[in-house]
């Protein structure tokens, strides 16, 4: 039986809008549906959403014995996995020690460091043994490096401590927490067992890697000629470092010689986005780059310029009558001193410190979901530098893969 013309056309027509529908939902089958947690205000869509491969060539991987455990003469540079820990938190180090070996250390056995300011015991040696092939160095911090200096007010310190409290900074009465960022901010790359180190990526108890990566990371940063490497950035709390950045702008104006020409000035004193936190801080955008994960060259903590910043803010105080973390002081430090073009964010590697991620779109990627930026409460969403960041620095990743 024949149909009149204008059916027949109407019914090609529906077939063919079909097909197209049907084509376009196979050809992306894992496509990520944005969710709630995917809009970032100020990002016009979060980059890590797009396909994520690996970094530009050169790219240094394993083969044959290349990267053994127990080669001498094996393609591992100067660099160690490195991390301040205490005994009571074996398990959790255990915990972010397996993903590490799972996803990237097995290929390349790069030794690790463990620090602590008291004696490691027997057990967490042995249990820490059990989960790599690579070599371990278990080191104890100089008591000189960790104690609280003596041009330091114990009464001027536990009566700042009280105002911290009032004002919900967290840790603010614990000693131990300000001298270890203290210690991380200007110590840990003076510690004797590191003096033949050049690279290192800093490692907590109890975070989660969940994406292979296939490349040296520490080849990586000497082939590009990177300083810096992060995975997360966020605001800060501006109640813990109200006098961090007028500090910064005194050393600034009596050592202007220090500031590179192409620093990261923009990111570090962007008030558009947030301008209460700008004001809280006195000038400081509060953006850091979150450094419970760090993949970083220790020669620049080791230069003039920074070993000058850091003595100057020691000598300040803040380290103790406010509460100054070692991620503004690491942030500051590498925005100011260093090109902004040897900052690198390791977008592949999958990451997990409570309560943030970063998580790209990859088949390499397992455990993580796309896109997901925390899973704790709704306002941590808006705690995000990238936009900041990204407002001033090319994104890397979008000049290698055209997105
Ligand atoms: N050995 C030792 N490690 C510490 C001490 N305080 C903190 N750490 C380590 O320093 C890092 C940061 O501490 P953490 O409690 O995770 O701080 P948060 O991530 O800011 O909540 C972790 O690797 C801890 O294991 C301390 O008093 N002694
Ligand atoms: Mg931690």
């Amino acid at each position: 039986m024949a149909f009149p013309k204008p059916i027949r056309l109407m019914a090609a027509a529906t077939m063919v809008m079909f097909l197209f529908l049907v084509f376009q939902l196979m050809r992306n089958p894992t496509a990520v549906h944005p969710g709630e947690h995917e809009k970032i205000p100020g990002l016009a869509r979060d980059p890590n959403l797009d396909e994520t491969g690996e970094p530009p060539e050169p790219l240094h991987r394993v083969s044959g014995s290349n990267y053994d455990a127990d080669n001498p003469n094996s393609d591992r540079i100067n660099a160690t996995l490195l991390s301040l820990v205490r005994n009571e938190e074996l398990d959790q180090l255990l915990q972010s020690m397996k993903d590490l070996e799972r996803t990237w250390n097995h290929k390349f056995n790069y030794p690790w460091t463990f620090i602590n300011d008291v004696p490691f015991t027997e057990e967490f040696k042995k249990a820490t043994r059990q989960v790599t092939k690579a070599e371990i160095k278990y080191e104890i911090i100089p008591k000189e490096h960790w104690d609280v200096p003596s041009f330091i007010s114990p009464d001027l310190m536990e009566e700042s401590a009280k105002i911290l409290e009032e004002n919900k900074v967290q840790y603010a009465q614990m000693k131990s927490y300000h001298q270890m960022c203290r210690w991380n901010s200007g110590m840990f790359y003076k510690h004797p067992a590191l003096k033949d180190m050049q690279y290192y990526w800093r490692v907590e108890p109890n975070v989660h890697f969940f994406c292979d990566v296939d490349y040296d990371v520490f080849r990586y940063m000497r082939d590009h000629n990177k300083t810096y490497g992060f995975t997360v950035t966020l605001y800060d709390s501006p109640e813990s470092v109200p006098q961090l950045w007028p500090e910064t702008v005194k050393f600034l104006a009596a050592n202007e010689q220090y500031l590179h020409p192409n620093n990261s000035m923009g990111f570090l004193t962007d008030k558009d986005r947030r301008p209460s936190h700008n004001e809280a801080a006195n000038g400081y955008s509060t953006c850091h780059f979150w450094s419970n994960f760090e993949i970083a060259d220790m020669n620049f903590w080791r230069s003039e310029a920074y070993e000058a910043y850091f003595q100057h803010l020691d000598r300040a105080g803040g380290f103790f009558y406010e509460r100054w973390g070692d991620a503004p002081v690491h942030t500051i430090g590498v925005g100011l001193f260093e090109d902004k073009e040897k900052v690198h964010w390791f977008k592949d590697i999958g990451y997990q410190h409570i309560p943030f991620f970063n998580c790209p779109n990859s088949p390499k990627c397992r455990g993580c979901e796309t896109g997901r930026l925390t899973d704790g409460d709704a306002w941590l969403k808006g705690e995000d530098c990238r936009p900041v960041w990204f407002k001033y620095h090319k994104n890397e990743w979008a000049l290698s893969t055209g997105k």
